[in-house]
């Protein structure tokens, strides 16, 4: 398989600058030499234009910040992400803030009956408008994908829900709010908070994992925000929460599932360069996907 790359320049969704130029510090860091030496035919399709709000639309009084800029890119990597799997290609999108999942999984799902989403993250990004804590539409992006938010968010493509709860594993989560709890309370959710994969070790997290979606889903979505990673490895990041998933067990996470074989579209979201200490984020992302992608076996 080919794979496609796109960039989204977009920090939108949440309210620090400088996630906006996450595409740029994966490409610094050598993220398509990488995928190359892997032998990879890479397309790289660039960054997506991202249109800035105009006054008029700043405090529009909704708790939802940039609402209609959030759509309009979302709408965009949607309609390319279709466009990609179309000819076969294999997604991975470069962030961007997570509320760019909502695209992702716009553009990935249609192509399949059940798709499963890896959600590796400290956060479960399962707010709405009336559970948010901030506004911020990265930490909506897994309950918009499930059909629950603002309507003009979960339509996006043109059909919702883009993703049963049954077919979801969430990994990493260490702040989950209240209303976040709810939903996964309410819907099912398989979660493995750092309290698992403490007692667990990774390497059952994982297989565990694997088993779950292979035995349920036709496709499998890896959304990996770069704050699922402890702060001390991956600190350019907006929403840091101590306590967080190691490198290393990152590395046979991504490795695991690149010999499972389930993966079927990625996304690597929220580094900010302007935070990070020399690019070490960037870096960090770069070399899980040469794992994700079959480094070691080479
Ligand atoms: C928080 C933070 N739960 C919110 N979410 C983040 O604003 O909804 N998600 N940072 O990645
Ligand atoms: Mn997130
Ligand atoms: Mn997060
Ligand atoms: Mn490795």
């Amino acid at each position: 398989t080919n794979i496609s790359i796109i960039g989204v320049p977009m920090d939108l969704g949440q309210s620090r600058r400088g996630v906006d130029m996450g595409p740029s510090a994966l490409r610094y860091a050598g993220a398509i030499e990488k995928l190359e030496e892997l032998d990879f035919q890479i397309i790289d399709l660039g960054d997506i234009p991202i249109n800035r709000p105009a006054q008029s639309d700043l405090n529009d009084g909704s708790n939802l910040k940039n609402l209609k800029q959030v759509i309009e890119a979302n709408q965009q990597l949607g309609d390319m992400v279709d466009q990609e799997v179309k000819k076969g290609n294999f997604p991975l999108i470069f962030g961007g803030d997570h509320s760019i999942a909502i695209g992702s999984l716009a553009g990935v799902s249609k192509h399949y009956e059940n798709l499963g989403v890896i959600w590796y993250d400290a956060h479960g990004d399962l707010n709405s408008e009336e559970t948010s804590p901030s506004g911020n539409i990265h930490g909506m992006p897994l309950a918009v994908s499930l059909g629950i938010g603002h309507d003009n968010l979960i339509n996006i493509s043109n059909y919702t829900p883009k993703v049963k709860p049954e077919n979801i594993v969430i990994i990493g989560a260490r702040s989950l709010d209240p209303g976040e709890r709810a939903v996964i309370r309410d819907k099912g959710i398989k979660v493995f908070t750092m309290h698992e994969i403490d007692r667990m070790g990774m390497s059952q997290v994982m297989e565990e994992s694997i088993d779950y979606l292979k035995e349920r889903t036709d496709g499998v979505h890896l959304s990996l925000d770069l704050d699922g990673i402890d702060p001390s490895e991956a600190p350019g990041v907006g929403t840091p929460v101590l306590g967080g998933i190691t490198y290393r067990e990152s590395h046979l996470a991504m490795e695991m599932l690149e010999e499972s074989g389930i993966i079927t579209s990625a996304e690597f979201v929220e580094i900010n360069p302007i935070l990070d200490e020399k690019n070490k984020t960037a870096t960090v992302a770069v070399a899980l996907m040469g794992s994700l992608f079959g480094e070691k076996l080479k």
